[in-house]
Parts: C-alpha cells; sequence; structure tokens
C-alpha cells in the first residue's frame, strides 16, 4: 500500500486546539470549535489535520505535558466532541492526525504520582529515570544534562520520610518528568493508547521529540555540550539523549499495530536533528512513514540554500524510498511571514520568538511569505500548513509579559521571549468579537488591533488574497498532481533565480533583487498579483507557467 499512500504528497493542516475556534466562547479554543469550522479546511484544500494535543493537562507546556492520554481535557471539550471531529472530517473527505507525546508525560500523570510515593527501586519508579544525585549527601544531579527550556535536566523529590531523595529526568520542563522507555510497563501503556485512538478512528500520529525516547544506557554525562537548546536542530550524533539505536524498536512495533488496524494509517517523526540523512533515518518501510523536514524550515530566504536543501530533502527521503516533507511554520518558531521580515544581517533563534523593536520589514516578510508559498506547494512530496499562515499571519511580537505562557519565557525569566507570539488565536471574521474566534469577544492571548485584514471571510472575497493564492495553489496542485510529480531543474543565468519542472509546471522563484526575463507560457498561479508583467517576474516572487510539452 506504501506506494500510493494518501500520506505521501498530502497536505496536512495543524491546528493548535487552543487557538484555531472556541465553540464555548471561553476564550480557549475547543473540539466544537473545530468540528464547525471542518467546511473552510475543506474548502482549502488540505487532505488532514494534525491536531496538537488537547488531552487532560495542567497547560505548563501548551498541553504537551499529557496527564491522561486516552481522555480530553474539559477545556477542549469531550471524548463525544472528539468523535464529531473525526466523523466532520471524514465527511469532507479530511483525515484526522493526533498529537502523540511519548517522551514525557506531565507530572500529574498517575504513573508519575504513583512513582512519586513509591520506593527507590519500585516499579513504578522504573517508568521513570530516577537517579539517586551526586555529592555527598546526594545533593547534586546525577549528571550535566540540561533541560530544553533552561536548568539542570533533574529534579530532586522528597521521599515518604520527609527527606530529600532521588532525583528524576525531565528534558522539558520539571512537569514533564521522562519516561523510561526501556520499561516493558511504559511500552505496554502506550500500545494501549494507539489502540485506544485507532478505535476512535484517528488516520495517524504525529510523534512528538521522537528521537528522545531511548537515552543512552548509563545516562552518561555530556562533556560540555549538554544544553539540548541549540538551534537549528539539536546537536551532534553522540548526544546521549537524542538518536540512540534503541529507539528505533519502539516505532518499529507501533508501525506493526498501526497496520494491524488495517491500511492507511500514518506515524510522522518530530525529530528535530541534523543533518537531514538522520532525519529521514525515522522512515523506512517499517518504521514511520514521514518525518518533518526542519532543514527546510530553518532554511533562509536565500536560493543557493533554497536549492540545496531542496536537493538535499529529495535525495534524503528518497534515499529511504519516501517522499520528502516541507514545512514552513509550526507552533514551536517564528511564523515565517515574520522571519522573512528580519533585515539583512540580523539573526535570531526562531525557537525563541523574536522581541518587538527587532529590525523588520512586514511588508517584505509579507511577499516573500507568499512567494515561499507558491514555492513550497509546487514542490513533490508531503505539504505541512500551520494554521493561520494560509492567512499570511505574522508573528504577535507585543504580546504583554503577564500574558505569556510559554515555559521559556517563564522558565528564563523572560530572556527568552518564547513561542506565545505564532499561538495567537486567529481571525475569521473581520467585524466579529474576537474575529469570530468566538462569540464572546474573549481570547487567552491578545489579538491585535491590526488583524482584521488578515481575517478570512475578508480575505475569501479577494482574489488576491494570501488565502486566495493558497486555495488556488493547493487546488492546481492536486489537479495536476504535483505532490506525486518529480522535480527537474531548469538551468538559468541568474544564481538568485531557481526554476524547475514539475509535470506540466514550471515553477520560477526570483529571489534576486531585480526583474528577470522569463518565457512566454501561460501564468498559472503568481504570489503576487502581477508578479509576471511584461515578460518579466518581479523580486521576491514566484510564478507557475504551463508547460504541457516540456520534456522532463
Ligand atoms: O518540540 C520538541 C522540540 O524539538 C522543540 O523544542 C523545538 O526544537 C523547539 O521548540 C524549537 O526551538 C515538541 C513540541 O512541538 C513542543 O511544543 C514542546 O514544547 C516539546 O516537544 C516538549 O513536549
Amino acid at each position: 500500500t506504501d506506494e500510493r499512500g494518501w500520506w505521501r504528497d498530502a497536505v496536512v493542516y495543524q491546528v493548535y486546539p487552543r487557538s484555531f475556534a472556541d465553540g464555548d466562547g471561553d476564550g480557549t479554543g475547543d473540539l466544537p470549535g473545530i468540528a464547525a469550522r471542518v467546511p473552510s479546511l475543506a474548502e482549502l484544500g488540505v487532505d488532514a489535520v494534525w491536531l496538537s494535543p488537547f488531552y487532560p493537562s495542567p497547560q505548563r507546556d501548551g498541553g504537551y505535558d499529557v496527564s491522561d492520554y486516552c481522555a480530553v481535557d474539559p477545556m477542549f471539550g469531550t471524548l463525544a466532541d472528539f468523535d464529531a471531529v473525526v466523523e466532520a472530517a471524514h465527511a469532507h473527505g479530511v483525515r484526522v492526525i493526533v498529537d502523540l507525546v511519548p517522551n514525557h508525560c506531565s507530572s500529574d500523570h498517575a504513573m508519575f504520582q504513583a512513582a512519586l510515593a513509591a520506593a527507590p527501586g519500585s516499579r513504578e519508579r522504573g517508568h521513570f529515570h530516577f537517579r539517586d544525585g551526586r555529592g555527598e549527601s546526594g545533593e547534586l544531579p546525577p549528571n550535566d544534562w540540561q533541560s530544553h527550556f533552561g536548568g539542570p535536566a533533574w529534579t530532586r523529590v522528597t521521599e515518604a520520610d520527609g527527606r530529600p531523595g532521588q532525583w528524576y529526568l525531565h528534558l522539558f520542563d520539571p512537569s514533564q518528568p521522562d519516561f523510561n522507555w526501556d520499561d516493558d510497563g511504559v511500552r505496554a501503556y502506550f500500545d494501549d493508547v494507539l489502540d485506544f485512538w485507532l478505535a476512535r478512528g484517528v488516520d495517524g500520529f504525529r510523534v512528538d521529540v521522537a528521537h528522545a525516547l531511548v537515552k543512552a544506557p548509563g545516562l552518561p554525562d555530556w562533556g560540555g555540550r549538554a544544553d539540548g537548546a541549540s538551534s537549528p536542530g539539536f546537536p551532534g550524533e553522540d548526544a546521549p539523549m537524542f538518536d540512540q539505536p534503541g529507539v528505533h524498536a519502539v516505532y518499529e512495533r507501533w508501525r506493526e499495530r498501526l497496520e494491524s488496524w488495517g491500511p492507511d494509517r500514518i506515524l510522522c517523526a518530530e525529530a528535530n536533528v541534523a543533518p537531514l540523512a538522520r532525519a529521514a533515518k525515522w522512515v523506512r518501510p517499517r518504521e514511520m512513514h514521514q518525518a518533518f523536514n526542519f532543514a527546510y524550515l530553518h532554511a533562509p530566504w536565500e536560493a543557493d540554500r533554497l536549492r540545496s536543501v531542496i536537493d538535499e530533502s529529495l535525495a534524503a527521503f528518497g534515499g529511504v524510498g519516501a517522499p520528502s516533507t516541507w514545512v514552513l511554520s509550526n507552533h514551536d518558531v517564528t511564523r515565517h511571514a515574520t522571519r522573512f521580515a528580519l533585515l539583512d544581517g540580523v539573526h535570531v533563534d526562531l525557537g525563541h520568538g523574536i522581541r518587538a523593536g527587532t529590525p523588520l520589514d512586514p511588508a517584505l516578510g509579507e511577499r516573500r511569505a507568499r512567494a515561499a508559498a507558491a514555492l513550497m506547494t509546487a514542490l513533490p512530496g508531503a505539504v505541512y500548513v500551520y494554521q493561520g499562515e494560509e492567512l499570511g499571519l505574522p508573528e504577535v511580537l507585543d504580546i504583554p509579559d503577564d500574558a505569556r505562557r510559554d515555559p521559556y519565557f517563564l522558565r528564563s525569566a523572560g530572556a527568552v521571549v518564547g513561542r506565545d507570539g505564532c499561538r495567537v488565536p486567529i481571525p475569521w471574521e473581520a467585524d466579529a468579537p474576537a474575529y469570530g474566534f468566538n462569540d464572546s469577544g474573549l481570547s487567552w492571548l491578545p489579538q491585535p488591533e491590526t488583524w482584521r485584514r488578515y481575517a478570512r471571510d475578508v480575505q475569501r472575497a479577494d482574489a488576491t488574497s494570501t488565502l486566495s493564492l493558497y486555495t488556488h495553489a493547493l487546488a492546481t496542485r492536486k489537479t495536476l498532481a504535483l505532490g506525486s510529480g518529480s522535480l527537474v531543474w531548469v538551468r538559468t543565468d541568474e544564481p538568485a533565480v531557481l526554476a524547475f519542472v514539475n509535470g506540466e509546471v514550471l515553477v520560477v522563484a526570483n529571489l534576486s533583487d531585480h526583474p528577470v526575463a522569463v518565457g512566454a507560457e501561460p501564468v498559472l498561479l503568481e504570489s503576487v498579483p502581477s508578479a509576471v508583467h511584461d515578460g518579466q517576474l518581479a523580486p521576491d516572487a514566484v510564478a507557475w507557467f504551463h508547460v504541457p510539452s516540456h520534456p522532463a
């Protein structure tokens, strides 16, 4: 079934449930809100939605701190509401992928609470990584690993006798203890979690921090480079907390399980590793179907870099018999309309957010974001779209400190601004309360006053809008089967101009600072109105030309 698997050329739309649509008006998005908006996703032309976590959670890390894997947090609705989302999506031909967070749970999870209550060495503690500390009285962490959000990756617990006791490992927030994947009980627990959602009709799982589950035996120190937070991607091959050989057995086991429910259910790895050849290691005929392409997400708007990342992606994933994925944004990085607006020479850590006052040219960012969308959607493989990018939303930079929720911000006491700016509830209707996010006007993060122009209804009525560009691009991509095509570069005289043929389409991307001459073929799509004018393609623009007889 793999050869024709739906996921190979799919367009997958990421929903961040807190911020997508709010059915009950409490200011937080929910599952009934999602169900009600499914028709607009179908109209956009997506093949699947991926739902970020909606499970019970204290929300210390936006729901990536799960306290019960087989339930729905009341703030998002009920299991019946989840079933209604699946039903509505399937009725519109849209598949549903849910987010699975197997590396760690919330410290509120029953298994961790049981581990805390149990004695050192117990079966319950064995579900996690509990260790005695170093130093004379165990007052030092068991090793030198740092947590992703800052500070040691270890927290000390108080034992039943009231004394300071063992330490537990958490690669992320202290409220996110890492599971011990060498433990059979943990493996069996997640088998049940998979079955639970498969039985409810899900079409697959996006697997959070897929490369981290298995740790090097003995949890060795990692010298001076213990901080996993460097960007882009995590550090080198030798990291004892990432990319250990034993982790593949977990996904082979899951793949078998998925297939026991029938074909067409997929696993997609969130494995932020570099280079691409390492990311592709997660994708195998007996393992995961896809892995996110972080190299593409991190590529700057530069012709050379884009060309080589595209080539490396096709080679790396092609080498394991899979199409590539393409991603411009997600809930962890500064939105690309703002990344591409950064003035030359300004460098920021995309996962750490951008501060208000950073030198930006928003109009340039918007223009390049549209060009990037026109380029990405013409590529063969699977495309992931993050909610709001189809509206051209920029990052929100001026969120007041007391509204910020991201542990990056909170744990660093504001030194890192964090990811809230890409998680602001999206605008549906220009003249409704909270731009139609709900009926009440409440919003868990403030929406900018300038967002009227981005509202979906305004853009839907405007053939030149970013939304119309995405809708047209996705429809044309489907009609001309670009997702299952192949890419053949066309030589250009200009180093900053990319050109390739995919099936019947010639794609030209002008990343130079001047107009460039193009041929007279019929124009199928332009990233901005009049991008092609007098036989020239404007700077920072992309056009698709129809070349039915082009020898590929
Ligand atoms: O992210 C894992 C991860 O690798 C991110 O930390 C990413 O590299 C970083 O944000 C970019 O600099 C996943 C989830 O997507 C993220 O939201 C969670 O915070 C994290 O896992 C912990 O569950």
